[in-house]
């Protein structure tokens, strides 16, 4: 640290320059991420300040955490759900495992995960000590149930299903995976940190969230398609058992007990996301979705005018374009300043979301930049 103290101003250019280094939302096809409702960021201003941590302290915005898990817990099929708002899906995929694991009488025990699982699994692997198994997917990019079937075994501690995973957009046969779980009693955790805020608002009938008997616990982000702030996640859990077997005593503050797995936690994203959600409702966030739906088909229709296809057909907003070169495809678009992801071998292909902060002109240019990369 300077010895000297700098003046507001000249600590402000300095923070500009560097925020002038970030690039920006309009060119990002790689993010599940986006601009927050501009409710959100008002929101989360007015609570800066709060510590979910210690709830005695800041009684209003504990309430609002609660509120905001019933209506998570709501939209996915149980509002009796128990659970609390984390930093993102890592912090909620990791918890739910924990509690899986907390639960079991096994020690040393096994997950079975999709291949298509997000790198979060990995860490909670090493985290907590479990083996992590991953099942082989069918030609839809689903997990493939049978493999679940090999893999389990009387040291499985939790099985995980994705609603949206993160390279395909794909939902994972839940029902299915439900069957498993059930007859074995053991923990199904569904990652939905992407499809929560997703497919409770798309025409369809999968049959994936807490309808499903057998869905222990649910990962839904609030800092996907929610719209709120970062950093902001949900953990739901149908049964008080599961959320208890995560707490510890917290002998010096307001409240003896604490589930999560941070300690001070800002309640500023909690209030982003029940702003969102009062203001949007059901109505706003089918629009909103609908709308990334829309630009989802018409980058489909201008990737096909331009001969590239996807990989599968999207469920949701996350497409994955076949190209014949992806990483330098995506080097040279990078270049031109757009940015895209790619998905894994063996699939590799270039990765789209359809987030609302893209828009029909950007996707024009996109695909024009695109034609001209392809055809060199
Ligand atoms: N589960 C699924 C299905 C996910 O897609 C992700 C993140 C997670 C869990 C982990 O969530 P947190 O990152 O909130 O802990 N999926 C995106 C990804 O890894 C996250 C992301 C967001 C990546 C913005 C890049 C980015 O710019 O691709």
């Amino acid at each position: 640290m300077r010895d000297k103290a700098l003046s507001e101003d000249e600590v402000l250019a300095i923070l500009n320059e560097m925020r002038g280094r970030d690039y920006c939302y309009d060119r990002f096809f790689s993010t599940m991420c986006t601009q927050p409702h501009p409710i959100a960021v008002r929101a989360h201003n007015l609570f800066l300040e709060t510590n979910l941590g210690d709830p005695g302290l800041f009684p209003g915005v504990t309430e609002i955490e609660q509120r905001v898990v019933k209506m998570m817990g709501e939209l996915l099929g149980c509002p009796d759900v128990e659970g609390y708002v984390s930093t993102g899906g890592t912090e909620s995929n990791i918890q739910a495992i924990r509690a899986a694991r907390n639960i079991s009488p096994v020690k040393r025990g096994n997950i079975v995960v999709p291949e298509s699982a997000h790198f979060s699994f990995d860490k909670i692997g090493n985290l907590i000590c479990l083996e992590v198994r991953k099942a082989e997917l069918d030609s839809d990019l689903k997990v493939d149930l049978s493999s679940v079937e090999d893999l389990v075994d009387e040291r499985t501690v939790a099985l995980v299903g994705i609603a949206g995973t993160t390279e395909f957009g794909q939902v994972d046969p839940i029902d299915g995976l439900a069957e498993i779980a059930r007859e074995r009693g053991i923990h199904l955790h569904v990652d939905a940190a992407f499809g929560g805020f997703v497919l409770p608002f798309l025409e369809g009938d999968w049959k994936w969230d807490f309808q499903v008997q057998g869905v222990s616990s649910i990962t839904i982000d609030p800092h996907k398609m929610g719209l709120s702030t970062i950093p902001a996640g949900g953990l739901l859990f149908r049964s008080r058992k599961d959320l208890n077997s995560l707490e510890t005593e917290t002998h010096y503050l307001t409240k003896a007990r604490q589930a999560s797995l941070t300690g001070t936690r800002s309640g500023a994203a909690a209030a982003a996301t029940y702003a969102v959600m009062l203001h949007l409702g059901r109505k706003g966030f089918t629009e909103m979705v609908g709308h990334c739906m829309d630009l989802t088909r018409y980058l489909l229709e201008g990737a096909e005018d331009i001969g590239v296809e996807p990989v599968i057909d999207p469920v949701m907003n996350v497409v994955a374009l076949q190209v014949e070169s992806p990483v330098e495809t995506r080097e040279e678009l990078t270049r031109r300043g757009w940015h895209v992801s790619m998905t894994r071998e063996p699939r590799r292909a270039l990765r789209l979301i359809l987030m609302p902060h893209v828009t029909y002109e950007s996707i024009d240019l996109f695909l024009r930049d695109l034609d001209e990369v392809l055809s060199r």
